[in-house]
């Protein structure tokens, strides 16, 4: 059980508030390391006041407001940069979408960004990429350009450039900082940077001097125009696993505001364990936030009534992690599509697909159990409702950790063919 789970039922059991007020901001802070939680410092602090005066309710609505927030925060992302850089194609590929799907932003040689186009994210409707007009245009002016684009809609910028950064975007991000807002240097096409440095230079070719040499003149020319410290990225909008995109995801998560990442997260194009087990983290945030939410339900005198996770319910949480994991049925279709694997044989290697051999496993049944009677057996507790909520709380938990082994494991094949096809090439 999540540290942070089990020290609330002692110290609730106990009464020992202050106690609980002095251990939840270390221990949460230990429980979102890894993804910076979706707590904002003022829901942090409303808790810690919450537990310090023994007042549940309040901490109850707290958390349940923060869920709330996360579920339905609205992200805006500006994408900005000169004609060709790959605007549309980072879109895209943030969005999960293919270049020829149909709801895909249009990739294409010729200057195709005319005016500023709203993209949703499929499955995030909240989440929205603005493919903004190039800003290479002669009648382009930094001066009037973010106010035209109503500027103070986005959450943060990303400028987009695949050679040099013009003066122009340059111009333009110190415009944004001024604004108050975030921007991220992009530099797309590295790929293609590497492939040509390979064609001509075969004998001192090497990968990791190119990409010093990309970064060193990205950098020596964004500082010459006055951008100081520029964090730069270095990416391939074919091949987001390698080179700098990770490490975009992780700053990006990083300085967004707590209720935004959880979405930002889940969001994520699966391309690594890295992001699967970042996803994961802030999955079992949100449900040891829940289980938590439901603990000091509990112990609130005369509220000790449950809000049920029966099967339908069961079975919506695990279609929503599968959803998260990229493992929904159209996914696995496409999935098997492209492993060149009939549906069935991939069907079989996915345990998540088998709904009721997971809610058959009466293991959950018998860990909430003992859980409940350990703790009610010293406090004497409410060990009812105690239980029902960590039979939820296990619950998720097995859905998440089957969810994210199978992604996984699906991840794995890919890699393998993959490999079996650049071979072959
Ligand atoms: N090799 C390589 N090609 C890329 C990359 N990103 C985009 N491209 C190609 O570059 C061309 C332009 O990409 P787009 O995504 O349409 O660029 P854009 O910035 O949206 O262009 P406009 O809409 O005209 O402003 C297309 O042929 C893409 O396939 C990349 O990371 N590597
Ligand atoms: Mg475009």
């Amino acid at each position: 059980m999540d540290p942070l789970i089990s020290a609330f039922l002692k110290g609730a059991s106990e009464k020992n508030f202050q106690q609980l007020a002095m251990e939840f901001l270390p221990q949460y802070t230990a429980l979102v390391s890894k993804t910076g939680g979706m707590l904002s410092p003022e829901t942090l602090s409303g808790i810690h006041k919450g537990l310090l005066e023994g007042k549940l309710p309040d901490v109850m609505s707290h958390i349940q407001e923060a869920i709330h927030a996360a579920e339905n925060a609205v992200l805006q992302v500006a994408v900005i940069g000169q004609s060709g850089t790959g605007k549309s194609s980072f879109i895209n590929a943030l969005r999960g979408v293919s270049h020829e799907a149909e709801e895909s932003a249009d990739v294409g040689t010729v200057e195709t960004t005319m005016c500023k186009i709203p993209y949703q994210h499929p499955k995030y409707p909240k989440v929205i990429f603005w493919d903004l007009p190039g800003t290479g245009t002669p009648n382009f002016h930094a001066d009037t350009y973010l106010d035209k684009m109503a500027f103070a809609s986005y959450d943060f910028f990303i400028i987009i450039s695949s050679s040099r950064f013009s003066l122009n975007d340059a111009l333009l991000a110190l415009k944004i900082k001024d604004a108050g807002k975030k921007f991220y240097f992009v530099r797309t096409k590295v790929d293609s940077d590497l492939y040509s440095e390979e064609k001509t230079k075969p004998k001192t070719f090497k990968k990791e001097n190119v990409l010093q040499r990309i970064r060193d003149y990205c950098l020596t020319n964004l500082i010459s125009i006055g951008v100081t410290e520029p964090h730069i990225f270095l990416i391939s909008n074919f091949d987001l696993d390698t080179f700098d995109f990770p490490k975009l995801q992780e700053t990006l998560l990083k300085e967004l505001p707590g209720h935004k990442r959880h979405m930002f997260a889940l969001l994520l194009p699966n391309i690594s364990d890295a992001s699967l087990e970042l996803k994961k983290h802030f999955l079992q945030e949100k449900i040891c936030l829940e289980a938590l939410k439901s603990a000091a339900v509990s112990f609130i005198p005369f509220m000790t009534f449950f809000i049920g996770f029966d099967l339908p319910q069961q079975e919506e949480c695990l279609k929503e992690y599968r959803n998260y994991f990229g493992l929904d049925d159209k996914s696995v279709e496409e999935i098997a599509e492209r492993l060149g694997t009939p549906l069935e044989d991939i069907k079989d290697q996915l345990k998540c697909l088998d709904f009721w051999s997971l809610v058959k496993d009466d293991s959950i049944i018998t860990q909430a159990k003992n859980a409940a009677e350990a703790f009610s057996s010293v406090s004497g507790g409410p060990a009812s409702s105690v239980f029902q909520a960590l039979k939820v709380y296990y619950r998720r938990k097995q859905f998440l950790n089957t969810v994210a082994d199978d992604a996984k494991h699906l991840l794995r094949k890919m890699e393998t063919v993959n490999v079996a096809l650049a071979n072959s090439k």
